[in-house]
C-alpha cells in the first residue's frame, strides 16, 4: 500500500461525527451535522438500509399506535406537508417507505455505511477522539460520538432450557424475515403477549392452521380501532400542523388529547363509565393516555380504569374459562406496563384454531426438538415465534463496548443502573451523546418528537462549542446524581416503578432496577434542557484542549 493510499483512507476515517443507527434518529441527527453544522459526518448502521426499528420489525401486522400524522418527523414543512399516509396508524412498510423518502429527500444514504455494526468505542484521552472499530475490521475517528441506537434495538431472548435443540423454525418478531415468514398450514407457537405479540397473534391465527399462545402475564390491550386515512381529513391536519405539534408538545405523552378530564374519582361513576367509552371508542392510547390525569398516579383512580378494561376483556372472548385467563390478575395496575394496542387480538381466541396457555399455572419446562413442553403437556409446533421484547435501553449501547475516560466501560460506570445527565450525556464519556438515551422522555413521550429535540440540544451543543472555540463537553458526576434523583423522585409519585416492566429493567435477569424513562412530561423537559443551556450548559464541563486538531 502506498503512503497516498494510507493518507486517503485516514482522510476518509477521520470524522468531525460518527453517528450509531439510522432510524428516526440517525437519520436526522446525520442531517443536522452535515447539512446544518457543515460537518464531516457519517452514520453507521447494522441493517442493510434506513429504518432502525422500522428495518428490523417486520412480523406481521407491525404497525405504530400512534397515529402516524403525530409519529412523524415535525422539522421540516415541506416534508411534513408532501407525505401522504394511507392510514390512521401506518403499517411497518409504510413506515419504512417513509423513512427510506426522508434518507433519499436529504440525500443521506451516500453518508451512511450501511451492514455494519459498531463493536468498539474508545475515548483517547491524548487526541481527544473518539476511536471506533466496526465489525468490516475497519477503524475510524471522530471528535463527537451520537448513538442513535434506539430503546428497543436488542432482543431479549429468553433463557429457556432446549432453546437451540428445537428443529423447526424460530422466528424473532425483532429480526423477522425480510422476505416474509409462510406460516400456511404449520403449528405455530408464540411465547409473548406484550405489545409486539397482540400486534402479531391475530394475523398469525387467520394464517396458521393452529396456533398456541404462550402467556405468562396477560395484558391489557385496549382496541387501536386504525382506519384508511382520507386525502381531505389529512389536508385538514396539515393546515393546523403548526398548532398540532405544539399541542403534542403540550401534552404529557406528546400526543395531543382534548379531553382529558382532571381525575377519575372526582367524576361520578356515570361520568366516569361514559368517560371511558368515549376514549375506548376513540381508540389507540385514549384511554391510556387521555382520560384522566391520575390514571396513573392514584391506585383508587387507576382501579376504576383497570376495572373497566377487565370487563371490556370479558366482553370480547366467548369462552369464559379462556377470558378468565385473559384477563389481568386483581394485583396488575393498568397501564404501568406499556398499553398495547389491539387489533382483533381478543377475536382471534374466539377462533378454532387457538389455544391458550397460561404459564403461571403450566409452565414452561423446556423447549425439545419437536415443540414446547410445559408442566402438563408437550405441545408438538413447526414454528416458535419469540415475541420476548427487548434489553431496553442499555443492550445495544452496551454491544458497542463504549470505553471513555482511563478506559472505564459504559456498563462499568453504569453497573447499578443508567448514570447520564437528562438521557444525554454520561460523566467520564466525553462528547459521547445518547439520542433519547436513558432517563430521558423517550419511549413515553411521541418518540419522532423526542428525538428531534435531542438531536436539535445535540446540534446547538456542537454548533456552541466551535463559535467558543471549546473542543469537549462533558457531563459532571454530581449533575447526573442530582438527575438521577429527579427522575427516580418523579417516577415513584406514580404507579409505574410497582409494576415488572422493561421500563425498569425488570424483563432481563440480573439488570438492575432503575426506572429509566423521566416521566415529568416533554414539555417541562425540555424547559430544563432549554435552562441548561441558558445556564452556559449547567451540569456540564467545557473545554478546549490545545491537542485536538482544528476543525
Ligand atoms: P414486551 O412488552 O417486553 O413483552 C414481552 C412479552 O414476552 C411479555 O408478554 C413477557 O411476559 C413475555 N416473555 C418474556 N420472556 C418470557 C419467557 N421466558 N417466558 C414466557 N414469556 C416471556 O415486548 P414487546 O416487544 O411486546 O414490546 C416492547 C415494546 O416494543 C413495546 O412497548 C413498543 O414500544 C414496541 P411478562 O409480561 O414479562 O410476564
Amino acid at each position: 500500500m502506498t503512503n497516498k493510499k494510507n493518507i486517503a483512507d485516514q482522510a476518509t476515517n477521520d470524522f468531525d461525527a460518527v453517528v450509531v443507527g439510522a432510524g428516526f434518529a440517525g437519520l436526522y441527527m446525520l442531517h443536522l451535522l452535515r447539512d446544518k453544522l457543515g460537518l464531516h459526518a457519517t452514520a453507521i448502521e447494522a441493517g442493510g438500509g434506513v429504518g432502525g426499528t422500522w428495518y428490523w420489525n417486520r412480523y406481521p401486522g407491525a404497525r405504530c399506535d400512534i397515529p402516524s400524522m403525530d409519529y412523524s418527523y415535525s422539522f421540516s414543512d415541506e416534508l411534513q406537508q408532501e407525505w401522504e399516509w394511507s392510514e390512521k396508524y401506518a403499517s411497518q412498510p409504510e413506515i419504512l417507505a417513509y423513512l427510506e423518502f426522508v434518507a433519499k429527500k436529504f440525500d443521506l444514504n451516500k453518508d451512511i455505511r450501511f451492514s455494519t455494526r459498531v463493536i468498539g468505542a474508545d475515548y483517547n484521552e491524548t487526541d481527544h477522539r473518539w476511536h471506533l472499530s466496526t465489525d468490516d475490521g475497519k477503524a475510524l475517528t471522530a471528535r463527537f460520538l451520537i448513538s442513535g441506537v434506539g430503546a428497543l434495538s436488542t432482543a431479549a431472548v429468553p433463557d429457556i432450557e432446549g432453546i437451540d435443540s428445537f428443529e423447526g423454525q424460530s422466528l424473532n418478531t425483532s429480526s423477522w424475515p425480510g422476505e416474509g415468514a409462510d406460516l400456511a398450514g404449520k403449528r405455530v407457537g408464540i411465547i409473548g403477549t406484550g405489545a409486539t405479540a397482540v400486534q402479531v397473534i391475530p394475523i398469525v391465527a387467520e394464517e396458521a392452521a393452529h396456533l398456541t399462545v404462550f402467556q405468562r402475564t396477560p395484558p391489557f390491550a385496549a382496541p387501536l380501532l386504525n382506519r384508511p386515512l382520507g386525502r381531505e381529513e389529512q389536508n385538514e391536519i396539515k393546515a393546523r400542523y403548526k398548532q398540532i405539534r405544539e399541542d403534542s408538545w403540550n401534552a404529557f405523552a406528546g400526543v395531543p388529547f382534548y379531553n382529558v378530564r382532571p381525575s377519575a374519582i372526582a367524576d361520578t361513576p356515570e361520568q366516569r363509565r361514559e368517560h371511558y367509552e368515549d376514549c375506548w371508542n376513540e381508540g389507540g392510547f385514549s384511554l391510556w393516555l387521555g382520560s384522566y390525569e391520575d390514571l396513573l398516579l392514584d391506585k383508587a383512580a387507576n382501579d376504576t380504569a383497570g376495572a373497566f378494561v377487565r370487563e371490556k376483556i370479558r366482553e370480547q372472548v366467548k369462552d369464559p374459562e379462556v377470558a378468565a385467563k385473559l384477563v389481568p390478575a386483581p394485583e396488575l395496575n393498568y397501564g404501568t406496563k406499556r398499553q398495547p394496542c389491539e387489533t382483533g387480538y381478543y377475536e382471534a381466541y374466539n377462533r378454532d384454531n387457538v389455544t391458550l396457555i397460561d404459564l403461571k399455572a403450566d409452565p414452561i419446562q423446556e423447549i425439545t426438538p419437536a415443540g414446547i413442553r410445559t408442566k402438563s403437556a408437550t405441545h408438538q409446533l413447526d414454528v416458535i415465534i419469540y415475541a420476548t421484547g427487548f434489553d431496553a435501553f442499555t443492550g445495544s449501547l452496551y454491544r458497542m463496548n463504549i470505553r471513555g475516560r482511563e478506559g472505564k466501560r459504559l456498563q462499568d460506570h453504569w453497573s447499578a443502573g443508567p448514570r447520564t445527565h437528562l438521557g444525554l450525556m454520561t460523566a467520564g464519556f466525553p462528547n459521547f451523546f445518547t439520542v433519547t438515551g436513558p432517563l430521558s422522555p423517550s419511549v413515553l413521550f411521541n418518540m419522532p418528537l423526542s428525538i428531534e429535540q435531542h438531536c436539535e440540544w445535540i446540534a446547538d451543543c456542537i454548533a456552541y462549542l466551535r463559535e467558543h472555540h471549546l473542543d469537549t463537553i462533558e457531563t459532571m458526576r454530581e449533575a447526573e446524581d442530582k438527575w438521577i434523583t429527579h427522575v427516580k423522585e418523579v417516577a415513584d409519585s406514580t404507579l409505574l416503578p410497582a409494576a415488572e416492566s422493561w421500563y425498569l429493567g425488570a424483563n432481563i435477569k440480573g439488570k438492575p432496577r432503575v426506572f429509566m424513562v423521566y416521566l415529568g412530561g416533554g414539555k417541562l423537559y425540555k424547559e430544563i434542557c432549554e435552562d441548561v443551556v441558558a445556564k452556559g450548559y449547567e451540569g456540564f464541563t467545557l473545554t478546549a484542549t490545545s491537542q485536538t486538531r482544528a476543525q
